[in-house]
């Protein structure tokens, strides 16, 4: 059987291949796809995550607009590394179908609530806003979800701050909530991330698929690579949120860890940092893993699988 995910996102590179890594791999079912302020506008994120789904031929999952700004802080994008448009690089078609009038709030807890207890899970790849809403807003979600694993955080490295991952960082409160629900969450955060990189065996692999949508990963991630070696000095890319749909999918591509995690939210040179409690084993009501490590060859053998399954939709 299928997992059902609601896919969080900010489209963004990264999330572009999360979608279509969960839309292609038969583990996997699609039922949402949610976005949220974060590294573009939500009308430009919600434009690009229509148009990654035009690409994939990705057809009656229903897609819903988000949260346009923090719980409490101004809004921040991530223009130095996903450009103007959120998604720099390909040329975006126009999108094959609108996204639903329901708020994502209402999208994420109706399918939450509308399927049986312990069949949902939630994978955010932005900004907390939406999950932190929907929890608040109907705390059933909490006991219902099967499990959230989200990419974001990290426990030794930030990139927005040299303490902070840039989905926790911009906003705090929000993941504050999330991280302190009783669900299972895990962190699929940057000391795992940064070991997805798209090297060239990786990109090479993806060219010769040789299929539009491969084409257009391809373009992706040739802007991803130049900005994320102008602006953070990497020599490839690290592909962050696909990691958290792997995960998903299966297990035993990364190592996992469970550990005490909690989001700083005063500290002057650390707010936004996932603190996580390594000292001792994790007491029997910790319900938070951090993700460790990764098998390189395994991750990006999901990735191209994915896309050859989804070979030339249009
Ligand atoms: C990636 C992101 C934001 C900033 C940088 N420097 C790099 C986006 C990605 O979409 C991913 O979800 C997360 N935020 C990584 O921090
Ligand atoms: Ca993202």
């Amino acid at each position: 059987m299928a997992t059902k995910i609601i896919l969080d996102c900010d489209p963004g590179h990264d999330d572009a291949i999360a979608m279509l890594l969960a839309h292609g791999n038969p583990q996997i079912e699609l039922v949402a796809v949610t976005t949220v302020h974060g590294n573009q506008t939500i009308e430009k994120v919600t434009r690009n995550a229509l148009a990654v789904a035009t690409v994939a031929g990705i057809t009656g999952v229903p897609f819903a607009a988000g949260a346009h700004r923090p719980l409490v802080r101004a809004a921040e994008v991530a223009e130095s590394i996903h450009g103007d448009s959120g998604m720099d690089g390909p040329v975006l078609p126009d999108p094959a179908f609108a996204p639903e009038d329901r708020h994502a709030v209402d999208l994420i807890i109706d399918t939450v609530m509308q399927n049986p207890p312990g069949t949902i899970t939630l994978v955010p790849t932005g900004a907390l806003t939406n999950i932190a809403l929907a929890v608040r807003k109907e705390p059933r979600i909490a006991d219902r979800v099967k499990e959230v694993v989200l990419m974001g955080g990290g426990y030794h490295v930030g990139n927005w701050s040299a303490a902070a991952e840039f989905n926790i960082v911009i906003d705090p409160e929000a993941a504050h909530i999330v991280f302190n629900e009783s669900w299972k969450l895990t962190m699929v955060g940057l000391d795992l991330t940064h070991k997805a990189l798209a090297t060239p065996d990786v990109v090479a692999s993806i060219a010769a698929i040789d299929t539009a949508p491969a084409r257009f990963v391809l373009e992706l991630l040739d802007f991803f690579t130049e900005s994320y070696r102008d602006a953070q000095g990497f020599d490839y890319p690290p592909v962050h949120d696909p990691c958290a749909v792997a995960l998903v999918i299966d297990p035993s591509v990364m190592t996992v860890v469970r550990v005490p995690l909690d989001i700083e939210l005063t500290g002057s040179l650390t707010l936004g940092m996932t603190v996580a409690d390594f000292r001792a084993e994790a007491p029997d009501t910790c319900t938070t893993y951090a993700a460790t490590d990764l098998d390189h060859a395994k991750f990006w053998g999901l990735i191209t699988d994915a896309l050859i399954r989804i070979g030339d939709p249009r």
